[in-house]
């Protein structure tokens, strides 16, 4: 894998201020067995997000943590100053799953330390971030790395599944106070849940006394992103049974009457993702039915 640097959208690694950067190595793609499986993809389709506990040695865990508590204030610099949080992400285990869902060959978007100080007990307003997009089913993703345990009471992400596909920018959702079927996932330290772009989240008060960080890390792939993952048993009845299953109206509670029109969404990136014209997971096979061409 080989992260690149698009002078146009953010400061590549020679020209960030103080850094000490050197991300300019190349790494061979990684062995099949860190790819994500079919199931994790199918999870990521319909939730809008993947999470992988024990992702990162505890050893590396706390050197970023450190890092992170020295470092936090310098936002999107952080990427380039930290060594620590650079070999996180060139961990065969963490390359595998961004190789399945953005290629060997992504393009650094941005990163950011998200910071939530002990007994802040503000939380963020719901929003997706940037959405600047005209692409069909292509999708940027969102590393988002805990160096350490986040049990709710310290404010870990707020997500709504499934909301991935409901193109929204901002700050527009932010009149919303709470969904129902939202969903806030306590956090064990080496995990790194993986979102769609398009998801809408927010982090939560910290009603504890310890300061909470999470780093993230977006990269947009920069080719079509079919069959990057482990496809073995894409098409298998439970992987199929799992997918429609979340395609019945009303699977996800706060969808309201686009329920439908969500699984054929879905539909649409479960078809681009396994490279496969012909699979049809939408309620009732609506895409079939329809002889939605798949382009
Ligand atoms: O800190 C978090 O949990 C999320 C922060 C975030 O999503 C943002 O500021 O864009
Ligand atoms: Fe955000």
């Amino acid at each position: 894998m080989k992260i690149t640097y698009d002078e146009n959208v953010a400061p590549g690694p020679a020209l960030a201020e103080g850094t000490v950067a050197t991300l300019e190595k190349p790494l061979p793609p990684v062995e099949k067995k860190y790819l994500l499986t079919a199931e994790q993809m199918a999870q990521f389709v319909t939730y809008g997000f993947v999470k992988v506990e024990n992702l990162v040695p505890d050893e590396l865990n706390q050197a970023v943590l450190e890092d992170e508590r020295k470092w936090f204030q310098t936002k999107f610099d952080f990427w380039f100053l930290s060594e620590n949080i650079r070999k996180v992400f060139e961990l065969p285990q963490v390359r595998g799953v961004l190789q399945s869902l953005v290629g060997d060959a992504p393009i650094f978007d941005h990163s950011f330390i998200h910071y939530v100080r002990g007994q802040n007990h503000r939380a963020q307003n719901w929003h997706a971030d940037s959405i600047i997009d005209a692409r069909n089913y292509g999708f940027d993703v969102q590393a988002f790395y805990w160096s350490h345990d986040a049990p709710l009471e310290m404010g870990p992400t707020m997500v709504l599944p499934g909301s991935h596909l409901r193109n929204v920018n901002l700050d527009s959702i932010s009149r919303y106070k709470n969904f129902i079927g939202q969903l806030q996932m306590p956090i064990k330290a080496g995990t790194i849940t993986f979102f769609h772009h398009g998801i809408w989240h927010c982090a939560q008060p910290n009603f504890t006394d310890t300061d909470r960080y999470v780093f993230k890390l977006r990269l947009r792939p920069n080719q079509e992103q079919v069959r990057l993952f482990n496809t073995d048993g894409y098409d298998s009845p439970e992987i199929m049974e799992f997918l429609q299953k979340a395609s019945i109206p009303a699977f996800m509670p706060w969808q309201s009457s686009e329920d439908r029109l969500d699984s054929v969404q879905r539909a649409q990136l479960w078809r681009y993702v396994t490279g496969d014209p012909n699979i049809d997971i939408s309620f009732e096979t609506a895409l079939s039915r329809m002889h939605l061409e798949f382009e």
